[in-house]
């Protein structure tokens, strides 16, 4: 009935007992110890670092739960409208430290620890990252977690929950990448509550019959059914209550096995298809702007948008409200284009399901979807076969012709558009057939970036530059359609949560002291930095400043020596390039430039060597198969140079395996400069760029990306730029092309540091011949176009930092000027640009 009385018993006792865990360390102690004997059903005898930090990680979770739960019966009373943040990848790392810091019980949780006879210290590096994603994509999801539960903002996260995250990287002594798996749930996830009954049934094949004429309803049945069931990961806010979710699901078979095939005694048939649903969130797909065109990936992508989508409906559903009211009540935010079958999918629930007309349908969703882009390179911008969507997604397929018939006739105005095209641009059909959301060709291809593209309300880049290139590139023809307005910027940013208080505790304390202000202000109003300039002139601040820094690089030492079993030079120069593998990326020009320095070097007199700036650089990234072969020069450079007696006190170089953001939060404190240098006008934003600095390391960099926003707001004279600037890399491409000059003549330095490779001086030569003929040949990354003045940035480099009281003021203003790019900036961009979201604070009304 109706009339049962909730709570059931008596309310205070429910009240009294609902709470987590006290802040003091008793209570801690007894949490923690209570939870080895229940919950991992062990002893004081034998608990291992595993076992305690299980028992700690598990401690905290109950604390969280409480939140978490208030935070939902909140919501679900106040019913503000909702955004959901649709993302294929969630780079998690580690859990505890950033939740110990959130909830501010670090100090009670280290003194109960220690009463255990256990490190704090030591049990946070027994947790294995949640490493759900490639690089800055999946990691920007994360930090936008983090500032919209730390804005009070009621923003939940959809992803899937891989079985295996991005793969572990081994690196053979002759320099080759090799993978293994990670096994990351091996040991049990303490972070992550499984909710068996939250679950909804997902068909992929099967047919799909149209019931009416036109763009009238249609049934799509048979086929496979798969369910996915949600796990939750809870994201607790700092300094508030207010604790959010991240819902990952995961694929299952609907029924055990094939009742058919069973029956028929067909047990092998039988046990394949609860393979081939357990197979869907298996694993996570380690490309990174590039597309694969497989069948299990448009599956994962079609699972998961309509698991989400399922949940959400269901949801505002219960708020009790009539369907138009949809867009009032949620915003869903595309994590780039691979959630964009949401958009055919929420058409298939409120035509085949929900009976409503098409034009309705169709305004619903285009004021429901926002979607951001993060590259314009070609090879990113997904496609997918017309025949392979026409098997997996009869239904969807479809749906996507009647909008783009539709599209081409009849709504957006579209009339008018095309009567107006008539009169500008008198038959243009190429303009159509750019713009039409299927590619001629064998097989016809769905563009997925323009199905997004017109089912949105909003669109935008991630960092000035790129916002204006899509504008002018990609999306330009629907910019003339749409008008501007639809499109917009939001340059990324990091939580300098994990990106300076959990990595760099030692700065961060020196930072609340100087200032005098607690860091939950500072960490939650970054422009408050912005103070730390005047104390650039006080000789104490910088030597202290410096002496962090100094202290960051022992650290990174220590770890590479236990890890690796290298001796790192602490005074040498820190520079680091740490990121995906990738041609644009110009790792290749890193390591080229390290070979000039080292033949350089070699030169040089003995007494002359003397004068010479210390440097160490650092290597660290994952590639897919087409970039093997840089990973493998880096470390046969590495091989050769580190063993010469005549210069390893002046140059060493470290290629560190198996980069994750827990490897990350170590290197990024030490660094003095790091690298971004990919060909102008490639790299849409960059993170890392902003981790660094925020982290008072400086930057050598291209105009390109967020390097131009972070110069602006540092100053230009804090950031070494070099390199041709976006306008020109056209004209230079062209020039390739047509009228190409041999290396030996653009840049003989350069031509001379390939020669040498070619020749054999770090192994093989013939190894490393397709590597150098990207550049000899074609070189459409302009590495030679760049070498010179890349060279001559990075004696600037040098020089500056021969001069170190004027390198610590500039690390210090670089520190002071990064309030722009916290990531509550960002998320508090699209709550008020895109989603109009109000927060909405637990337990301050
Ligand atoms: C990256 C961009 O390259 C990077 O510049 C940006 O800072 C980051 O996204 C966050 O906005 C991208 N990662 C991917 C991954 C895939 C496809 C496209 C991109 S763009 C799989």
């Amino acid at each position: 009935s109706g009339k049962e009385k909730w709570p059931r018993g008596d309310e205070t006792v429910w009240k009294t007992n609902m709470r987590g865990v006290d802040a003091d360390v008793g209570d801690i102690t007894k949490s923690v110890v209570n939870h080895v004997q229940t919950s991992l059903a062990r002893q004081a005898y034998n608990l291992d670092n595993l076992g305690a930090y299980q028992a700690a990680a598990l401690s905290v979770r109950d604390n969280m739960l409480v939140n978490w739960n208030e935070t939902q019966l909140h919501y679900t009373r106040k019913a503000p409208k909702r955004a959901y943040y649709l993302s294929l990848e969630f780079l998690m790392g580690r859990t505890l430290d950033n939740a110990l810091l959130n909830l501010d019980l670090k100090s009670q949780y280290k003194d109960g620890i220690n009463q255990l006879g256990f490190s704090l210290e030591d049990l946070l590096e027994e947790e294995r990252d949640a490493a759900l994603g490639n690089g800055g994509l999946g990691r920007l999801a994360a930090c936008y977690l983090d500032s919209s539960a730390s804005q009070d903002l009621p923003v939940w996260g959809y992803g899937l929950r891989y079985k295996y995250g991005i793969f572990q990287q081994l690196i053979s002594p002759e320099g080759n990448q090799l993978e293994a798996p990670d096994p990351w749930l091996d040991n049990q996830n303490p972070w992550e509550l499984p909710r068996i009954d939250v679950n909804y049934e997902v068909r992929f094949y099967g047919q799909s019959e149209r019931l009416s004429e036109g763009h009238g309803r249609a049934l799509w049945t048979g086929g496979q059914e798969v369910l996915a069931v949600a796990y939750d990961v809870m994201i607790p806010g700092c300094n508030t209550r207010n604790t959010n979710n991240l819902r990952l699901w995961e694929s299952k078979p609907k029924r055990g096995f094939d009742l058919n095939s069973f029956n028929a005694g067909n047990y092998e048939g039988a046990v394949e298809s609860s393979n081939s649903a357990a197979a869907i969130t298996s694993v996570l797909y380690p490309n990174d702007h590039t597309t694969f065109g497989k069948e299990l990936r448009l599956k994962q992508q079609y699972f998961w948008t309509a698991a989400s989508l399922a949940d959400i409906i269901r949801r505002f559903k219960n708020l009790g409200k009539s369907i138009n009211e949809f867009p009032d009540y949620v915003a869903i935010q595309l994590n780039d284009t691979h959630p964009t079958l949401a958009i055919p999918e929420l058409m298939r629930i409120l035509i085949d399901e929900e009976d409503l007309d098409w034009n309705f349908a169709w305004q619903i969703v285009t004021n429901v979807f926002f979607f951001t882009n993060h590259t314009v390179l070609p090879e990113a911008l997904e496609k997918w076969p017309v025949p392979l969507m026409e098997h997996i997604l009869p239904r969807h397929m479809q749906i996507i012709y009647d909008i783009k018939a539709v599209s081409n006739t009849n709504t957006f105005a579209a009339r008018i558009f095309l009567q107006a095209v008539e009169k500008k641009f008198p038959g243009d059909r190429e303009r159509l057939a750019r713009m039409s959301l299927i590619e001629e060709g064998f097989p016809k291809q769905v563009r997925m970036a323009n199905l997004a593209c017109i089912g949105s309300r909003r669109i935008n880049g991630v960092a000035e530059l790129h916002s204006k290139l899509v504008q002018t590139t990609i999306l330009k023809d629907f910019v003339e359609f749409f008008g501007v307005s639809k499109f917009g910027n939001v340059t990324n940013g990091i939580t300098p949560r994990r990106w300076l208080d959990q990595c760099n505790p030692e700065l961060s304390k020196l930072i609340s002291s100087t200032l005098k202000i607690d860091k939950s202000v500072w960490l939650k109003d970054l422009y408050k930095l912005k103070d730390l300039v005047k104390y650039a002139a006080d000789k104490g601040f910088r030597a202290e400043w410096a002496a962090i820094k100094q202290r960051n690089k022992e650290r990174l030492a220590h770890h590479i020596e236990t890890t690796l079993g290298f001796t790192v030079n602490t005074n040498a120069m820190f520079d680091v390039q740490i990121k995906r593998l990738h041609e644009y990326k110009r790792q290749t020009l890193n390591i080229l430039g390290v070979i000039h320095r080292y033949l350089e070097l070699k030169a040089l007199t003995p007494a002359l060597r003397k004068k010479v700036n210390p440097k160490v650089v650092f290597f660290a990234g994952k590639a897919a198969p087409a970039f093997f072969k840089t990973i493998r020069l880096i470390v046969n450079v590495a091989r050769v140079i580190n063993a010469d007696p005549e210069t390893k006190d002046y140059l060493s170089l470290y290629f560190l395996p198996d980069y994750s953001v827990s490897l990350a939060e170590v290197l990024i404190p030490a660094s003095d400069i790091s690298q971004h240098i990919s060909t102008a006008g490639t790299e849409a934003s960059g993170t890392s760029n902003m981790k660094f600095c925020l982290n008072g390391g400086l930057l050598v960099g291209t105009v390109d990306g967020a390097n131009i926003e972070i110069a602006e707001e540092v100053g230009e004279e804090n950031v070494f730029f070099f390199g041709h600037l976006t306008p020109a890399v056209e004209d230079l491409r062209y020039q390739h092309m047509y009228h190409p000059v041999p290396v030996d003549e653009a840049c003989p330095p350069l031509a001379n540091v390939l020669n040498q490779i070619s020749g054999g001086l770090f192994g093989d030569g013939g190894v490393y011949e397709p590597l150098v003929n990207t550049i000899r040949q074609g070189d459409y990354y302009l590495v030679t176009d760049d070498f010179d003045s890349y060279i001559r940035a990075l004696a600037m480099v040098d020089e500056a930092y021969l001069d170190r009281d004027e390198w610590v003021k500039k690390s210090i203003c670089t520190t002071a000027n990064m309030g722009k790019f916290s990531s509550d900036r960002a998320i508090m961009d699209y709550a008020q640009e895109y989603w109009n979201l109000e927060p909405i604070p637990v337990g301050k009304d």
